[in-house]
């Protein structure tokens, strides 16, 4: 199946409210009336726009025009289209992996359970599949079985490079120690090895625990004594069922350590998969840089605006 198809199949429970809800707006005048614009505004909502969005998507469909009658098609196909149009600024691929005197270095935040851990084994996967030769720094030293799971992952995305690439995880040197200790020293042994890339997992930061936040502050801190330039980039992921709940979450994050990019997680059990719109929205949005549908190696993919549109509101992918 392609990433298209994936991103329109991934995204199907969103889908069914929202067409859905197109469908019986449709129904009711098959004009752009007052009444028919307030139930499409309620669908847009229930996949989780927020009510900003709504609004003014449903006065960008005013004002585009849509031939009447109106059909469930017409209707969806102009919708997909201003939805794009507000996506497509945050669709920004990863910052490209060269040959850098130094490694990337990848600070990988997020609260528990967001999908950190699971992301980092298909990035090192991707990487190590293109040759890369990946560390990553075992830096959620909050939880015991933390390392071991990471490890789990490691082992698999090394597995699947088939020896083009690398894989290796430098664990903590003992239970509850120091994150930006482990940090460190996986930069430091990246350097001496020559790796391409290092990915830091960290531990669940509860926004509300502004020690844990002054954790991923101080990694931040440490990693620079080694590299002035490091971390290149630091990336919240967000769990997409938890939908605009997520928003604080980015602010909070961004004031410990500035993000510089999402990753959506989830998207396979969503129905709130609209939230990204009001990403979108926000001051200064972040680009989305992967979204990941499903617990194995290749559920995670670039973000198309184009196909993500579409597929909220129920249309099929175009190659
Ligand atoms: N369905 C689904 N589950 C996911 C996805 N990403 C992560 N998970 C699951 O979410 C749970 C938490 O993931 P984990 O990587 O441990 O989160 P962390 O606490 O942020 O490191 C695990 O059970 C994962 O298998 C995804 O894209 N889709
Ligand atoms: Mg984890």
């Amino acid at each position: 199946m392609s990433w298209f198809s994936r991103i329109t199949s991934g995204l199907k429970k969103t889908a069914a409210n929202l067409g859905q809800g197109v469908k019986a707006a449709v129904g009711l005048s098959k004009k752009l009336d007052a009444q028919t614009r307030e139930a499409l505004e309620e669908a847009l909502i229930s996949a989780d726009v927020g009510l900003p969005v709504a609004q003014a998507l449903i006065s960008d469909l005013q004002k585009k025009g849509i031939p009447e009658p109106l059909t469930e098609d017409s209707v969806k196909a102009a919708l997909a289209d201003l939805i794009e149009s507000r996506l497509q600024p945050l669709a920004q691929p990863l910052l490209p992996i060269t040959n850098n005197e130094s490694p990337i270095t990848i600070l990988i935040a997020g609260v528990n359970g967001s999908g950190k851990t699971t992301t980092i084994g298909k990035l090192a996967a991707q990487w190590a599949r293109q040759g890369h030769h990946v560390i990553v720094a075992a830096a959620d030293t909050f939880r015991a079985a933390a390392v071991e799971q990471l490890k789990v992952w490691t082992d698999r995305a090394a597995d699947a490079s088939k020896k083009k690439g690398s894989v290796t995880i430098i664990p903590p040197a003992k239970e509850g120690a120091d994150p930006a200790g482990v940090a460190f020293a996986a930069l430091e042994q990246a350097q001496k090895d020559k790796a391409d890339i290092v990915l830091i997992d960290t531990a669940g930061r509860l926004p509300n625990r502004s020690d844990l936040l002054a954790e991923l502050t101080k990694i931040t801190r440490v990693v620079k004594k080694l590299d002035a330039s490091a971390p290149h980039a630091t990336i919240l992921v967000l769990d997409s069922t938890l939908g605009q709940s997520t928003l604080p979450q980015v602010r909070q994050f961004h004031e410990a350590s500035p993000v510089t990019g999402l990753i959506i997680t989830k998207l396979d059990g969503s129905a709130k998969a609209g939230f990204l719109l009001a990403l979108a929205a926000e001051p200064n949005p972040l680009p989305v840089h992967a979204i990941g549908f499903g617990e194995s190696l290749d559920d995670l993919g670039p973000f198309n605006a184009k196909a993500y549109a579409r597929a909220l509101v129920g249309l099929p992918a175009e190659e």
